[in-house]
């Protein structure tokens, strides 16, 4: 219990709704994180690692229906449909809580509610926010005391008056007549449901990430977003980086990107050139709001990493395995023989045998993946050991640039900046990306996701556009990030990355730090400004002069098809569209000619 009369009465309601067994408030000590876990081993829904090798940690695996975020069945459920936008699902609220009430009707029978209050962003920060997890899985209060700051301290801070985002969550999957439990309990109808005016979440059956761990992009970006739209600051799908130069200068840089595009890798970055550095806020999501002095100031709201393990290695990400080497969660991954974790492109070498995230036998010779490919870990922050000695400062770190990018195999050049802030916002609109496995559906296809918040905009996406013009204009132009955008995927005619990526890209950040500081060592074409060829730090990289060309080469045809493109997009969303976004369409098709 709590003084919190609001959540005491929201609390008394949910229970009368889902008709627990128990209620379980938590407090968020290690206690009873072990007591969890225990009780989670002793359900068969975790398998404790061996811990001489990977100690307190463990290993998990779904339902095989139950493994990525469920676009599909994600709904914003706003009083207007057109505040949701043509790219969201959208139900009228009172229809949609008629049907959630039916399904959450019982559904916690013979389970326990347990009641988990969070902070996202460090307790107290005047940019933090607080929110109330009720779930009937303790896997997600696990989960969730790695992700957030979660128990008792939240409460307290929360007092008897305190505002909070009620997030009701439920696996349902009722234990009534003697029914056994299950290892991953689900249930085949899935609803993750949003309540922008009423800031409420509703999420039912799904136990998986990005569906059960409510803070993530259920609040932190969906209902953020709306909150952020109304209060005059951003919620974005955005890591945190921070980068020193040689000399010992740092800056600040938040960078936008679709799902599984690399985002923790950029942000973990082992730079190649040397006496650089890059240090970590956050790999995920940014809330950015103005300080005093007009900056824009970036926290990460989140406490730990929920990464896909594939292809994370000592070779692509050494900062995130070093994360991972104790107290973590991995889900959908395979198993060794030794009670550890594995997952393709772990190792050069793959273990003889292994258990696969089917709980089948896996060898080599099946030739076929060990994990999901939307395998993931859960690590806490602080394990990692690029930590930025600010990622907990409650007044954030200022932001010099904004990075926005996506996976192009084509057309878009490896860097180029925008000439002013509309037209930043503007190179956001088009983030397009061809898609991975972090959400259902099909892998491998162009889709368009503005801000990479395609999946997360909790309102109209032309009206977030909007909401972007309208922040450029609340600080002087000198005070606004410079905005960018980068593109690591490009391929030759052969098919083969030409850009090496990964630890390399320092190479480009280098260029964008150096244009923060106003050198002025680029060339404009219709994008924007791209660096000249030797502004591009390639010291030690093997890479031919014809590459390079190649990585910025835009034809006259591929420009003018970029812009087909992005009107044909715009024009779904009718009156919507700022004027503003229009005008740099134009400027685009002015610049091409
Ligand atoms: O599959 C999920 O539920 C997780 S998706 C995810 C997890 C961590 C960070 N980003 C994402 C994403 O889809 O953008
Ligand atoms: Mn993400």
């Amino acid at each position: 219990m709590t003084k919190n009369i609001k959540l005491n009465a929201w609390v008394e309601e949910m229970v009368a709704l889902c008709q627990p067994d128990k209620v379980y408030w938590c407090d968020g000590s290690e206690d009873e994180y072990n007591r969890m876990t225990d009780l989670l081993v002793k359900k068969g829904s975790f398998l404790k690692l061996n811990k001489s090798k990977r100690p307190n940690s463990f290993y998990a695996v779904s339902d095989p229906t139950d493994v990525a975020r469920v676009e599909d069945r994600t709904y914003i459920c706003s009083s207007k449909e057109e505040d949701a936008g043509p790219t969201n699902n959208w139900m009228e609220p009172k229809e949609m809580k008629i049907i959630l009430k039916d399904l959450f009707n019982g559904s916690m029978r013979g389970r326990t509610m347990y009641v988990i209050p969070f902070s996202m962003g460090p307790i107290g920060s005047p940019i933090s926010q607080i929110g109330v997890e009720l779930s009937d899985s303790p896997y997600v209060v696990c989960s969730m005391r790695i992700m957030t700051r979660i128990g008792t301290k939240v409460l307290d801070h929360l007092g008897e008056q305190g505002a909070f985002v009620p997030c009701l969550h439920s696996v349902g999957s009722p234990l009534e007549d003697g029914k056994q439990d299950v290892p991953w309990p689900c249930n085949s109808i899935k609803y993750i449901v949003h309540f922008p005016e009423e800031r409420a979440i509703w999420s039912y059956g799904s136990g998986y990430g990005g569906n059960a761990l409510l803070g993530k992009k259920c609040f932190a970006l969906r209902i953020a977003s709306v909150m952020a739209r109304d209060e005059g600051w951003l919620a974005e799908h955005m890591l945190i980086l921070g980068i020193t130069s040689p000399e010992g200068k740092k800056k600040y840089i938040a960078a936008a990107f679709p799902s599984a595009c690399g985002k923790t890798n950029l942000a973990m970055m082992t730079p190649t050139l040397p006496g650089w550095k890059i240090e970590t806020i956050g790999d995920d999501i940014a809330w950015m709001k103005f300080g005093t002095d007009g900056r824009l100031y970036a926290i990460n709201p989140e406490a730990g990493f929920f990464g896909v393990a594939p292809g994370t290695s000592m070779h692509t990400n050494p900062n995130a395995m070093l994360s991972l080497t104790e107290n973590a969660i991995f889900t959908n991954v395979a198993l060794t023989e030794d009670k550890d974790v594995w997952w393709d492109g772990m190792t050069d070498e793959k273990p003889l045998h292994l258990m696969d995230w089917l709980r089948r036998d896996w060898t080599p010779s099946l030739q076929k993946p060990a994990a999901h490919p939307n395998a993931r870990f859960t690590a806490p922050a602080k394990q990692c050991p690029v930590m930025d000695a600010a990622w907990e400062d409650p007044a954030g770190v200022p932001i010099s640039a904004i990075l926005f990018g996506g996976r192009r195999g084509s057309v878009i050049p490896l860097v180029h900046e925008a000439m002013d802030w509309n037209h930043g916002v503007f190179i956001g609109s088009m983030i397009a990306s061809e898609t991975t496995a972090a959400a259902a559906g099909a892998v491998g296809q162009l889709r368009h996701d503005p801000f990479a918040m395609l999946p997360f905009c909790g309102y109209n996406m032309a009206d977030y556009f909007r909401h972007w013009v309208d922040m450029g204009t609340k600080t002087t132009t000198d005070k606004l990030p410079s905005m960018f955008y980068v593109n690591w995927f490009r391929k030759n005619e052969q098919g083969e990355f030409m850009w090496p990526g990964y630890g390399d890209n320092i190479r480009v950040l280098k260029w964008i730090f150096e244009r923060t500081e106003g050198v002025e060592n680029y060339s404009e074409i219709p994008f924007g400004k791209i660096p000249n060829i030797s502004a591009i730090d390639v010291h030690g990289l093997d890479i031919s002069d014809e590459t390079l060309h190649q990585l910025f080469n835009v034809s006259h045809e591929q420009v003018l098809q970029e812009i087909d493109e992005i009107k044909s997009y715009y024009s779904k969303f009718g009156k919507h569209i700022p004027k503003e976004l229009l005008e740099q369409a134009d400027k685009l098709v002015q610049r091409a000619k």
